[in-house]
């Protein structure tokens, strides 16, 4: 049995230092928001299962030999002959901001069926972890998202969402319209403060978390980046601040935050616990190029605490 479940799309990615077009030096490695936790939760310890769909490709390879390293349980990974791992590359716009350009279309992860991640549900985990990532995949990802959401709520385990809104892969409307019956099986709603309106309406933050309360969710933290992040359930609500650090590469800071949270909370750690362990694998995630390389195994998690730039002897 795993402490968490997660079920998504994992991809290899190819790292450009600059402007793709112009060439140059890249490095390979994995992507997909829900490996990425899985990746993050294992670290810390915790007990972390990964499903998908992986071609039966080299990419495949890479993906399912990182998880495996990482310690992340596979056993229940399907791999097809017929469609190709995702890929994602990776480069920087005029002006230096990231960019990410998807080939997932027809991967692989586009086909993930209920009847392919059902056996890994029925394995049994504490927690089951989702993104707003999987359901926009194609119209079998959003039924399997939606069953095993019903699934592992029906056996007792609590349910995490990150709403995690891909533009490149559908609409705000279309994310609403897929995410917002979940919501009745969601324990912990996860999203940036710009992602609420997908999923609650309402004027202002206040408003939309009151109506994902009264939809069922039990506690709904909130990503500001930089400025930190928010906890609210019935009966209260928390602030913390983001710590300060080199940004040196944002993308996979939210997942490393979801996985904080996670962990947080199965340890038992308080809601004020669980954000700040969420925003110290945050921004352990932004210090270090790459999704997931940077983040902390349980014994280095105190090390994180300490005051910026101190030499760890
Ligand atoms: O959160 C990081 C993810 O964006 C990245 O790993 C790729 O899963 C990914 C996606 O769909 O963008």
């Amino acid at each position: 049995r795993a402490d968490v479940l997660t079920i998504g799309e994992a991809m290899v990615t190819v790292r450009c230092a600059g402007p793709l077009r112009l060439g140059g030096d890249s490095r390979v490695s994995t992507a997909g928001a829900e490996a990425n936790v899985a990746i993050a939760l294992s670290r810390l310890g915790h007990t972390a299962r990964w499903a998908g769909a992986l071609g039966s490709d080299e990419p495949g390879e890479l993906v399912l030999r990182t998880l495996r390293a990482e310690g992340v349980l596979t056993d229940h990974v399907v791999r097809r002959t017929d469609a190709p791992t995702g890929l994602l590359l990776r480069d920087t716009a005029a002006g230096g901001r990231a960019r990410v350009h998807y080939y997932r279309r027809d991967s692989a992860a586009s086909t993930l069926s209920w009847e392919e991640v059902r056996p890994a549900v029925e394995a049994g985990q504490a927690g089951l972890h989702l993104t707003g990532i999987t359901p926009a995949l194609g119209p079998a990802p959003l039924e399997a998202v939606a069953a095993a959401t019903r699934q592992a709520h029906r056996s007792g385990a609590w349910v995490s969402l990150d709403v995690n809104h891909r533009s490149l892969l559908w609409s705000r409307e279309a994310a609403a319209r897929a995410l917002r019956p979940l919501l009745p099986y969601v324990t912990v709603l996860i999203a940036s403060d710009d992602e609420l309106d997908l999923v609650a309406d309402g004027d202002g933050e206040r408003d939309r978390v009151a109506a994902l309360l009264d939809a069922g969710v039990e506690e709904v933290v909130v990503k500001r980046g930089a400025a930190g992040a928010s906890y609210h359930d019935a009966r209260t609500s928390i602030d913390a601040p983001a710590r300060t650090v080199p940004v040196v590469d944002v993308v996979g800071a939210g997942d490393a935050f979801t996985a904080g949270y996670l962990s947080g909370r199965l340890d038992g750690l308080d809601a004020y616990g669980r954000l700040e362990r969420a925003t110290l694998l945050g921004a352990a995630s932004v210090a270090c190029a790459g999704d997931w390389e940077g983040l902390p195994t349980r014994a280095e998690l105190p090390a994180l605490a300490l005051p910026e730039g101190e030499t760890l002897r």
